[in-house]
This record gives structure tokens, C-alpha cells and sequence, in this order.
């Protein structure tokens, strides 16, 4: 697990499919631990669910790091929250925004999505080879298309101003190499500034929609929900939608 920032190798692609698929294949073929992966634009960005990440060429920071960490599979939630942390950070100190952070993968700024984390691993057995950590920012982008209009929000909208990838990316690396190196202290942060926890939310799963309070993250990343018939009920995946007060 890279400690400084001194260790990430950084390799920059004018153009990639997937900077998520480029940093697993490079992991399956050796590529040690700290290996950051950058294109100005892909043309198969992944988000959860066999879902899309979209940005046009320049507008976004699309990054994934590559981590080799001592974990059983049931722990890698601890990576997508110390990234989405770190990533938090890091637009807070060059931006000075504050994001909100959403269960179980997303930076909200109000109800838009700034950007969104997807961690994906290299699994054999019990045994963690590798995990991927990718994380999409809309940093410089004003006009988003129709589909997102009403869910997107970039840093540059929200400041009002230019913001520099590379800054972002810098600073990124620097919070990445603190929060991956210590990951309870990371989950006990991201859990301290979930904006999700305490509010009432509805719950979209495969098997049908869940309303109530989100009361808590338990240590094994799963959001604990409280509802009013069913009690407390324990959510592995599916997309949180934050509702409004009534
Ligand atoms: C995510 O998925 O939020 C994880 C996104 C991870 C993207 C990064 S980019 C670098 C790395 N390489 C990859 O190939 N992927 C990672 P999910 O929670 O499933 O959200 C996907 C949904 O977000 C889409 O269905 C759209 O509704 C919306 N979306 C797509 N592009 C967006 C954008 N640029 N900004 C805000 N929302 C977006």
C-alpha cells in the first residue's frame, strides 16, 4: 500500500475505454501497487451496474488507482469510502467546496451528483489480488447533456471559476496515500460525514423499493435503514435517493 505520494506512478492516456478496465488489465499483468491511471476522455466509462460514466474529452477528472491492499473480500467497501473520502478532501482544499457524501459511492454538491466511485477487484478465492479504485469528477463543465441537466454538477458550476485537473489530481494523490494507508481511521470519517445517515431515503433494490431513515453504516459497509413496518433493515447495494423533508 503506497504511503507517500512519492510511490503513485502516474500514467496519463489522451484517450482510454475504461480507465477502471485499463488498471485491472495492467494488474493481471503485474503492474505493482500505485499505479494511477488518467485519461482526458473514455469511451466506456463504467459506472456501477453495468451502468455508464459519461464526460466529453477534458471536462472531467477520470482517474484509477491500482492497490494491492491485505483485505478479505467482505472488507473492500473500506477502499470505495477512504476514495470517496479523499476525493472529498481533495476538492475541498482546491475548490472549497464540501462535497456531500452519499452511501455507498457518490460527492454531491445539494442534490447533483459531482462525481462518482466505483471500486472493482481482482478476486481469487479468498484471496484480494488487486482492487481498483475509480473515481470520475466533473471539474470543468458547464452545459451537461439532457440526461444529466438534472442530476450533474461540476466543480467549475459550482465556483463559478477554472479548476485545475492536474491540482485536483495532486491533491487527490496526496489525501489518497493518508486515507488508503489507514482505512478504519478513513471509514470512521466517512462515516462521521455521510450526509446519507440521519436523513429519510428510498432505497431502489433489485427487489423492490425500501423507504425510511438511514440510521447508520455498519462496520461492513452496509446502510442500516429504519422503516416503519419492517424494522431495521440492512442495505448491501442499491442506488439511495435522499429525500426531501416533508
Ligand atoms: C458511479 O456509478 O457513480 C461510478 C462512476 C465511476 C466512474 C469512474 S471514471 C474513472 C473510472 N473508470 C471507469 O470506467 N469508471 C470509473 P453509478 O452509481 O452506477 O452511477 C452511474 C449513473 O450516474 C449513470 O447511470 C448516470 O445516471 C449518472 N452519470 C453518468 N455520468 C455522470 C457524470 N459525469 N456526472 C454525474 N452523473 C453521471
Amino acid at each position: 500500500m503506497p504511503e507517500d505520494p512519492a510511490t503513485w506512478t502516474v500514467r496519463n492516456f489522451a484517450s482510454l475505454d475504461s480507465t477502471n478496465r485499463y488498471a485491472l488489465a495492467a494488474a493481471r499483468d503485474g503492474a505493482a501497487a500505485g499505479l494511477v491511471v488518467v485519461a482526458e476522455e473514455q469511451t466506456a466509462g463504467r459506472g456501477r451496474l453495468g451502468r455508464s460514466w459519461i464526460a466529453p474529452p477534458g471536462a472531467a477528472l477520470l482517474v484509477s488507482v491500482l492497490l494491492r491492499p491485505a483485505l478479505a473480500p467482505d472488507e473492500l467497501h473500506l477502499l470505495t469510502a477512504a476514495g470517496s473520502l479523499a476525493m472529498a478532501e481533495a476538492v475541498e482544499a482546491v475548490c472549497g467546496l464540501r462535497p456531500e457524501l452519499k452511501w455507498p459511492n457518490d460527492l454531491l454538491v445539494g442534490d447533483r451528483k459531482l462525481a462518482g466511485v466505483l471500486a472493482e477487484a481482482d478476486v481469487d478465492g479468498s484471496e484480494v489480488r488487486a482492487v481498483v479504485v475509480g473515481i470520475g469528477l466533473n471539474v470543468e463543465w458547464d452545459h451537461f447533456p439532457a440526461e444529466l441537466a438534472e442530476i450533474a454538477t461540476s466543480c467549475s458550476v459550482e465556483t463559478g471559476g477554472p479548476v485545475s485537473r492536474a491540482a485536483v489530481l495532486d491533491a487527490f494523490l496526496t489525501r489518497a496515500s493518508v486515507r488508503f494507508a489507514d482505512l478504519d481511521a478513513a471509514f470512521a470519517e466517512y462515516r462521521a460525514r455521510l450526509g446519507t445517515l440521519g436523513r429519510a431515503v428510498r432505497v431502489d433494490r433489485a427487489s423492490g423499493p425500501l423507504r425510511g431513515i438511514a440510521v447508520d453504516v455498519a462496520p461492513d459497509g452496509t446502510l442500516l435503514v429504519e422503516t416503519a413496518d419492517q424494522g431495521i433493515v440492512a442495505v448491501t447495494a442499491g442506488d439511495v435517493v435522499h429525500l426531501r423533508p416533508a
